[in-house]
């Protein structure tokens, strides 16, 4: 195939909630878009980079240079086998994996529709839904904790995931488990925590969690192994893993018993994959993780979903949690816990052109 054009897109969403982590409060997503044209079609990706490096180390701005200035340069006007000869055009660079991500996803979905085949057939998946979960922001009380765990169990969600931090942690974890004594409940650190905090996490052995997810450091994988002895649960890996590298590393040190699969931070589809089978060569399950996507994003996740080792419930919640208006024309909606995957080529959703073009910050075009 071959990137004919390409269109960088800035929208700016109102968030529904106020989604409260342990590196800071969201109230808004800033949704960088990529679409590249091609063959009388057109792919679409969605940047999961934030305004400042609080997850990772990447940003919005940087993005929006890099491919201004670099990545989008080196890939127009060209032809490629496939989107992984894509990805080796760009595999030169060094990090900055979610800008190269946005490269990458949007050939894949303009490849598919070329091919007119949905993006997770081609990717090798074979499910037409896939089980979800939600990760709830950190609340003001337990009992406002409680409130919305059951707002959410109710909604037939399949796990509940609770963002900790230092001093909130035991607490809501033990009001929410005795609240409900049989759902699947994990909690995500966001790395704020240290070794010096083992017996803090040991208490959390108690609550029957699925997983721990990423207590250490964002590029830690060694300490991560050292509390894994100390602990009875698995922990998660999201952060620490960039690579299927990341990966194979992580689980060989015992560092953790799950990985969170986030296609973008490791550079795409063709990495997310590797990360899969790594993981799965490992005997470690596997699940999608999120970034609290807009629609574009959200369907790259769930296509993603479908290979048959993503066997824990994702955080790709209903779009309609996050929103009052998305940047597509369909609605990607779980029921029971279950969010269908969407139906025709690549991945099976429409840019709302005229939505985006009235509120888009940047809209700009590149030819070769
Ligand atoms: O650590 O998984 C995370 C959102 C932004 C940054 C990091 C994380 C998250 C989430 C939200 O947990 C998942 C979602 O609802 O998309
Ligand atoms: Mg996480």
């Amino acid at each position: 195939f071959t990137i004919e054009s390409a269109e960088l897109l800035v929208v700016r969403l109102p968030l529904k909630f106020r989604f409260e982590t342990s590196f800071g409060v969201q109230t808004e997503k800033v949704v960088p878009l990529l679409v590249l044209h091609g063959g009388g079609v057109q792919g679409v990706s969605e940047g999961t980079m934030e305004f400042a490096p609080m997850y990772r180390e990447e940003t919005i701005a940087g993005a929006l240079h890099l491919l201004r200035e670099v990545f989008l340069p080196r890939v127009l006007g060209k032809s490629f086998a496939n989107p992984e000869a894509l990805h080796d055009a760009l595999g030169s660079f060094r990090g900055n994996r979610m800008a190269r991500a946005m490269v990458e996803m949007a050939a894949w979905d303009l490849w598919a529709r070329q091919l007119g085949v949905p993006l997770g057939q081609l990717l090798g998946g074979r499910r037409n839904a896939v089980e979800v979960g939600v990760s709830l922001g950190i609340q003001p009380d337990e009992t406002a904790t409680v409130d919305v765990v059951r707002r959410h169990v109710e909604q037939g969600y399949r796990r509940i995931k609770l963002k900790i931090k230092p001093g909130w942690d035991v607490q809501p974890v033990r009001a929410v488990r005795e609240a409900f004594p049989d759902i699947r409940l994990t909690v995500d650190a966001n790395s704020a925590y240290t070794l010096a905090d083992t017996g803090r996490l040991r208490a959390l052995d108690a609550f029957g969690l699925t997983y721990i997810e990423q207590p250490l450091a964002w590029d830690d994988l060694v300490d991560h192994a050292q509390l894994q002895g100390r602990l009875s649960t698995p922990l998660c890996l999201d952060e620490s893993v960039a690579s299927a590298q990341d990966a194979r590393k992580g689980l060989a040190l015992g560092s953790g018993g799950v990985v969170n699969v986030k296609v973008a931070r490791v550079g795409g589809h063709a990495e997310a994959r590797r990360v899969h089978d790594v993981a799965q060569a490992f005997g470690a399950p596997v699940w999608c993780g999120g970034m609290l996507e807009s629609g574009i994003g959200r369907a790259h996740n769930i296509h993603l979903s479908t290979l048959p080792n993503f066997t824990l419930p994702g955080d790709t919640s209903s779009a309609s949690r996050y929103w009052e208006k998305d940047v597509i024309l369909e609605e990607l909606e779980a029921t029971d816990g279950l969010m269908p995957v969407p139906q025709g080529p690549g991945t099976g959703v429409t840019l709302d052109r005229e939505f985006v073009s009235r509120v888009a910050e940047v809209q700009e075009e590149f030819r070769a």
